[in-house]
Order: structure tokens, then C-alpha cells, then sequence
């Protein structure tokens, strides 16, 4: 087995066909809705990062605070010659954490959208790391893909950080479970980031951050359409809503147009009232219940579960059972 890095530059497979059809679908809709996965291009993926600072958004610092004080444990439970796969990898910082910790992994494949962000991030890892080779696979992991050939055969670990599980609507969150059953392969471990139910106030700051980001994350969605597909929406005629939705135990977040108004796009004409809104994400919390449910639902089973003291956030390890 190589121990050498071999980093490769990724290819995206997400079109802009793919994109255009399903800003189309999505616009036509009634209620409208666009996919949150649209948000990370390079500019989205800049500013989810900016969000992951934010005095506000708590779920990435108390996943951090609890993937650093329980790595030693987790990286023990890790089988000898592993592979560790990120599925939406972003900047790979909470992936470095396990990385350092785990001496038996010798691979690491980040799988995220954003192929641009994605090679920048996976270059600095490789130098950082470079006891561990890194194979990048720019795909979105929401469809079916191979891992790369240098890592079949290997033990995997699965790492779904960030509570990206709860971007999926219940049924959906279980297929993803399922398919990465598949990936991962018989005997695999799985690690996935849940946030969890709270205070409504908590959770109302967090997607509603003082300083704008979270309102600029939202809309730089519509930039990307005009960039991309040479759309005309006018931003500021657009703002941001984010509200929670206690009975689905979820944050809804929201485009909603200002005015009247009228976008062109691909050479059809899309109309918006007053105050009409473009459904762009949910952000599902759980309970510890709950989470294992789904995970157990899926042929997941849980071996361990790691939270704070405040009970914020949520770090889960899974067994294929
Ligand atoms: C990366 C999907 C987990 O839902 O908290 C942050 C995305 N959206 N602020 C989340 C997000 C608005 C984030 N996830």
C-alpha cells in the first residue's frame, strides 16, 4: 500500500445543466424553492466558513470542542490501514482533527461540490499532513459514486460533520445513510455531527447572525443564478428570513421578494408578489433519541454518542449493523 500522497485534481461531475434544470424545476414551483447545495460555490463556500465563525452560530464550535476532547477515543475505535471519507468536506479543518489524532488512517478522501474549494483545501492538507495521501473526489455525494481506486479495500471510516444530515428531509437523510452503507462497505464505522433541539432563541440567532453573513450566504444563492445562468434577479430586492418551525423541529430559511417583481432567466419569465418567498434550506435538529432512530433505521448502529454540556450538538458513532 502507498503511503505517498497522490493528489489529483478533481473533476466536477455537477453540470451546469444539471443546475439550470434544477433552478427551473425549483422556480416553477409552487411554493418556490431552490436547493441549499447550491449555495457552495467558491463564493458560498467563503462565506459558510465566515458563518462557522460567527459569535451566533454555535454548531460548529461545540463540534469542534467535542471532536478535540473525544479524538483519542474515537480515533481508537478506527481499524488499523483505514480510510477516513468526509462526505461535503468543506475546509477539511474538523477532518484534521481525527486525522492528527488516528494514526492508522493512511487515507483521506474529501468528497465535496465545490471542486475549486475542494483542491485548494486538499493541497494545504497534503502539506500538513503528508503522512497521509489524500484523494479529493469532487462529486455531489447525495448520488451514488466509487471511491477512488487507491482506497478500495481499506477499512473505511465515513465522517459526516456539521449536522450536513440535517439538510435532508427525514426520508431522504435515511437513503444517504443507506448509500453510505454502500460506499463505505461491510464492517465500516460511521461518524456524523447532529445538531440538536434547543431554545428557540438560540437557534433564532444562529441563522439570524447581527453582522449580515448568514443574509449574504442566502443571497449570494440568487448571485450565483445571474453569474452562472445569467439570470437577472435584482438583490436587493430580495432579503432573508430564518425562522424556526418547532413542530418539524427545523430551521426553514427563506428569499422573500420585497416587491412585485419580475426575473428573467434562460428566456422564461418567473414572477414573484409581494412578500412571495424562495424556500432555499431546512436545517432539521434532533434529539439523541431521535438521531439514533434514523441511524438505526438506515442499518446504522449507534457505539457511541458525544455531546456537550449544554447539550447544543451532538457527535455520533456508528457501527453498519
Ligand atoms: C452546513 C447545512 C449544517 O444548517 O446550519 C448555516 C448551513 N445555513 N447557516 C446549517 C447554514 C445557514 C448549515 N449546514
Amino acid at each position: 500500500m502507498s503511503t505517498r500522497s497522490a493528489l489529483r485534481a478533481p473533476r466536477p461531475t455537477e453540470t451546469a445543466k444539471d443546475f439550470a434544470a434544477d433552478v427551473i424545476d425549483g422556480l416553477t414551483a409552487k411554493p418556490k424553492y431552490l436547493r441549499p447545495k447550491y449555495f457552495y460555490d467558491l463564493t458560498g463556500s467563503g462565506l459558510f466558513d465566515r458563518i462557522t465563525t460567527l459569535p451566533e452560530y454555535y454548531p460548529t464550535r461545540s463540534e469542534l470542542g467535542l471532536l478535540t476532547k473525544h479524538a483519542p477515543e474515537i480515533a481508537s475505535l478506527f481499524p488499523q490501514a483505514s480510510a477516513l471519507v468526509e462526505f461535503g468536506s468543506g475546509s477539511s479543518r474538523k477532518a484534521r482533527i481525527l486525522l492528527r489524532a488516528a494514526a492508522s488512517v493512511e487515507a483521506y478522501v474529501p468528497v465535496d461540490i465545490s471542486a475549486q474549494f475542494l483542491g485548494g483545501e486538499a493541497a494545504k492538507l497534503e502539506r500538513d499532513i503528508p503522512r497521509v495521501a489524500i484523494y479529493p473526489v469532487a462529486t455531489d455525494f447525495t448520488k451514488p459514486f466509487e471511491l477512488p481506486a487507491a482506497v478500495r479495500g481499506r477499512p473505511c471510516v465515513g465522517f459526516f460533520p456539521g449536522s450536513t444530515i440535517g439538510n435532508f428531509e427525514p426520508h431522504e437523510a435515511t437513503d444517504l445513510l443507506r448509500l453510505a452503507a454502500q460506499i463505505l462497505g461491510p464492517d465500516a464505522l460511521f461518524i456524523i455531527g447532529a445538531d440538536l433541539v434547543k431554545d428557540r432563541n438560540v437557534l433564532h440567532a444562529a441563522y439570524n447572525d447581527a453582522a449580515g453573513v448568514t443574509a449574504k450566504f442566502n443571497l449570494n444563492l440568487l448571485a450565483r443564478i445571474n453569474r452562472e445562468l445569467g439570470a437577472d434577479f435584482n438583490l436587493g430586492a430580495f432579503e432573508h428570513h430564518a425562522c424556526y418551525n418547532q413542530e418539524r423541529s427545523r430551521i426553514e430559511v427563506y428569499l422573500a421578494s420585497r416587491k412585485r417583481q419580475k426575473v428573467r432567466l434562460l428566456g422564461k419569465t418567473f414572477e414573484f408578489r409581494a412578500g412571495e418567498t424562495i424556500h432555499t434550506e431546512n436545517s432539521y435538529k434532533f434529539t439523541l433519541k431521535s438521531f439514533s432512530a434514523l441511524a438505526r433505521g438506515a442499518g446504522w448502529a449507534p457505539v457511541a454518542v458525544y455531546t456537550d454540556a449544554d447539550h447544543y450538538f451532538s457527535v455520533n458513532v456508528l457501527k453498519q449493523k
